[in-house]
């Protein structure tokens, strides 16, 4: 059947989404101080080592970017502000030249008809800040907030939309990962820095609502992950599908809604209550505007039979049988979409959402000129069809931001992991190349005919 973007209504939202680290390269330019990811790909951990040092140079060449973005159709670019850039190590002084940057590319949307939505924080922290213990350490409450602050102060007068920290869920894994730390992996570390996390979100929402216009609107985005099978008889599966829920998704959105965290649902996350003070659960909550969901595909669990012990039932991300699978292991289930909008549609942290991410990472191969992504359609469409669906069935989802404008630096992937629907042809100059999927987007919002 026919996508139009009529079908989603006239005040839908339909934006491209990047970030500062992944797009903008300039790492030491006007002042800018390093960050974690810089630090990471000075000691190896991001394929390809330094290659966020020039990432795609939107520094330099967001000019051509923006009209690329404009000349798409969308009404809406989502991008996130480098706290290194703006604010040195960490707690400022405001950085004023590094902060030009950023009236240069909102003045640069507006001129173009792009609503600037933005990232207050996408994951690049100052390194100075994580030397001292990044966010297991709790003072960075207070280090979060005074930068929100700032940047809510200083572009709140043209920025309307506002996410204030992008999936801190994944922060979560870098953290009990060890990708930004000396010591290695730490996973009980990275449930104090879940609760230093809420708590940095709530504070700098409450700064930020006081320091914008009333009109001004703030959300944040999730990992919407949601476990397949979607419904299944095995009481096993489903305990252990409510122990991932938690600890993914309900130790972000219980606590910002004031019903506390889901300790009851795994004793997993029972490690957190030391980081827990007096008063934190009053401190925690925040009521967002939206809720930023950040949807690529399902967890599949399933019984994974263990030697003496039968089948226990475990998340299979990468063993999953999945008929196709993205660059960086995710499995693709549209279906798990609206199926995840349906699950926390009466969450109280969910007024109303805005898919704030989706997209397809694949190895694009640039031949005559031209990249022919069909399955990156294939996975637009389907998951379009699935929105539309969502919206028919009332669903309150207000807009769609494709993940990304451009290829970009996929953090540990490097340039591996192509997202974009535009190619960058790194061999030649970072040259921009339209994908066969920028002109299907181009064609779904520029013409009546829409696309088959
Ligand atoms: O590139 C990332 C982005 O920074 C956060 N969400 C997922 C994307 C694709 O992996």
């Amino acid at each position: 059947m026919t996508l139009r973007r009529s079908d989603f209504g006239d005040d839908f939202t339909w934006g491209v989404a990047s970030a500062a680290f992944q797009i903008e390269g300039g790492h030491e330019a006007d002042g800018k101080r390093p960050s974690v990811w810089d630090e990471a790909g000075r000691r190896g951990r991001i394929r390809g080592g330094d290659v966020g040092n020039l990432a795609i140079d939107a520094f330099h060449r967001y000019e051509e970017d923006l009209d690329l973005i404009a000349e798409l159709g969308v009404n809406a670019n989502r991008f996130s502000i480098s706290w290194p850039r703006v604010f040195g190590d960490g707690r400022g002084p405001w950085n004023a030249k590094g902060g030009d940057y950023y009236d240069r590319v909102i003045d640069g949307c507006l001129e173009r008809g792009l609503e600037p939505w933005v990232t207050v924080h996408h994951w690049d922290l100052p390194q100075a800040l994580q030397d001292e213990g990044g966010w297991t350490r709790r003072g960075i409450v207070e280090d979060f907030a005074a930068f929100a602050e700032e940047v809510a102060r200083r572009y709140g007068d043209r920025v309307k939309h506002w996410m204030v920290f992008n999936e801190p869920l994944s922060v979560v894994g870098h953290i009990a990962g060890g990708i930004h730390s000396r010591l290695g992996p730490h996973p009980f570390q990275a449930l104090a820095a879940t609760h230093h996390m809420n708590l940095a979100c709530a504070e700098a929402g409450r700064r930020m609502r006081r320091a914008l216009p009333a009109d001004a609107r703030i959300g944040t985005t999730h990992v919407f992950s949601i476990q397949a099978p979607f419904d299944t008889d095995d009481a096993k599966l489903r305990r252990a599908q409510r122990a991932l829920d938690a600890i993914t998704m309900g130790m972000f959105l219980d606590p910002a809604a004031g019903l506390g965290y889901p300790f009851e649902a795994t004793p997993l996350l029972a490690p957190m209550k030391r980081a827990i003070h007096d008063g934190d659960l009053d401190a925690v909550r925040f009521d967002y505007d939206f809720m930023g969901v950040q949807y690529y595909g399902p967890t599949p669990m399933r019984r994974a039979p263990i030697p003496g012990l039968g089948g226990i039932p475990l998340p299979t991300l990468r063993t999953a049988e999945a008929n196709v699978r993205s660059t960086t292991g995710i499995p693709v289930e549209p279906e798990g979409l609206i199926e995840v909008l349906r699950r926390y549609r009466n969450h109280p942290s969910c007024r109303r959402f805005v898919i704030t991410e989706s997209g397809f990472g694949m190895k694009d191969r640039l031949v005559d000129g031209r990249v022919r992504d069909d399955l990156r359609i294939w996975y637009a469409r389907t998951h379009l069809e699935v929105l539309r669906r969502a919206k028919a069935e009332g669903l309150p989802v207000d807009g769609f931001f494709q993940w990304s404008y451009a290829d970009n630096i996929e953090w540990i992937f490097g340039r591996d992991g192509r997202y974009g629907l535009v190619y960058i042809d790194y061999d030649d100059n970072l040259r921009r190349i339209p994908k066969d999927s920028y002109r299907w987007f181009r064609q779904l919002l520029t013409t009546g005919e829409g696309v088959d």
